[in-house]
């Protein structure tokens, strides 16, 4: 049975920590997976999350089933922290929601709804998106296309590009996956204006948005990194939506996200409910409770919930603050290309521009680890490699 398998090549970004783990030199820095670091170079359990274990561990009656949507309070509020707390959706029941394992299975439940409801549908990706995105999709047989999106040379959106692909060259029922805030691997951002003009397109082209929510809160804010998808759903009459808790929680191997359906009408969301949840049993059965557990019991707890809100400003400002220092020792380090553009950009990742082999020669001869593609995850600086990584990109940019 097992003879003739060949090995695949391993996940790309969660190499690179095996590789960095590996490593022994002691100025060693990774920019490498995308996980929140501190100063001291930690992911750190957050205050809140840890304040609500212990609640959990004193309150908690049961370890049994739960079910394929989850739990009921996870669920109410996800779905509000995203939608915001008034959103018509919420009030008209036109939602359909699940917990998951994590943003990924939320991905993935997704894209198995949509190959039972639409077998030749095609989802449109942005060139470049994440790469587990087309795992992800494929593996429930969706057709991939891609559409334009970030500029090497302004290292912004491509706009025009964008719109022009979508406006030409989709058909109606198709689906546009659109990460909600901080891209992944770009940084690069729609404007508030971009995504007004996206959510008219959807509705003039008869496309379906596909949200991919996974640093809400660690660009501009809570409410502003939800600009994009609440103007959608205020607009368009069908909705996905794939959220993540593992980066704004910290709660990354608690595998915790939500999947959700937004549909034309209160009876088509219990439908489609009735088919997501049908799905997930297909797969899973039912997602783990833990992670889920924390989300509800900080969200819950208004004390909590300010004080989970604090850390992740201070991530959030902590970020920022990095990406203004990378920008500005890059620069004193006498580098002769401009990385002005880092601070314009969102969230934990932003592309350097640098070649592949520029990128292997910071790897080999500086033991500096960031992805192929020259993404850096900006979190992975502090003020002790700061210096270390400008001086060292600065050197192998003259060659
Ligand atoms: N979507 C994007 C764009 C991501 O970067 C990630 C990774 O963190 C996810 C989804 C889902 O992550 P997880 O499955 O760990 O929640
Ligand atoms: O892009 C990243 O680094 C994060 C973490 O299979 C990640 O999204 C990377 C690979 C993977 C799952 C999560």
């Amino acid at each position: 049975m097992f003879e003739h398998l060949q090995p695949l090549p391993a996940d790309p970004i969660l190499n690179l920590m095996v590789q960095y783990r590996q490593d022994t030199n002691p100025n060693k820095v990774d920019l490498g997976v995308g996980v929140y670091k501190d100063e001291a170079g930690n992911t750190p359990i957050m205050a809140a999350v840890t304040e609500a274990e212990k609640i959990i561990l004193a309150t908690e009656t049961t370890k049994s089933y739960i079910g394929p949507a989850g739990a009921e309070g996870f669920n109410h509020h996800v779905s509000r922290l995203l939608l915001g707390n008034q959103h018509s959706v919420l009030s008209d029941q036109r939602l359909a929601i699940a917990q998951t394992p994590g943003g990924c299975g939320a991905l993935r439940m997704a894209a198995e709804f949509v190959a039972k409801c639409r077998s030749d549908v095609t989802v449109w990706v942005s060139t470049p998106t994440w790469a587990n995105h087309i795992p992800l999709l494929q593996g429930a047989g969706l057709t991939i296309a891609e559409y334009p999106y970030f500029d090497k040379d302004t290292k912004g959106v491509q706009f025009d590009a964008m719109m022009d692909m979508l406006s030409k060259q989709t058909k109606a029922g198709d689906i546009v996956l659109l990460h909600g805030c901080c891209h992944n691997p770009s940084g690069a951002d729609l404007s508030r204006e971009q995504w007004d003009a996206v959510a008219a397109l959807c509705v003039e082209k008869g496309l379906m948005p596909f949200v991919d929510i996974a640093y809400q809160g660690l660009g501009d804010g809570l409410g502003e990194d939800a600009y994009g998808l609440r103007k959608l759903a205020d607009t368009v009459p069908e909705m996905l939506i794939a959220s993540s808790c593992s980066k704004n929680f910290g709660l990354y191997r608690e595998r915790t996200g939500a999947v959700m359906v937004l549909a034309a009408s209160a009876e088509q969301a219990k439908i489609s409910g009735s088919l997501l949840f049908s799905t997930i049993r297909g797969h899973y059965s039912m997602p783990p409770a833990h992670g889920a557990a924390i989300v509800e019991t900080i969200l819950s707890n208004e004390k909590l919930t300010q004080m989970w809100d604090t850390e992740l400003t201070e991530m959030r400002q902590r970020i920022l603050q990095l990406r203004h220092a990378l920008a500005d020792q890059i620069a004193a380090a006498g580098c002769e290309q401009s990385f002005a553009f880092i601070p314009e950009q969102k969230g934990m990742f932003s592309f350097l521009g640098i070649s592949k082999e520029q990128v292997a020669r910071l790897r080999d001869e500086y033991s500096i680890y960031m992805v192929d593609s020259s993404r850096v995850n900006i979190a992975g600086l502090n003020s002790s490699n700061l210096d270390y990584v400008a001086q060292s990109l600065t050197n192998v940019l003259k060659g």
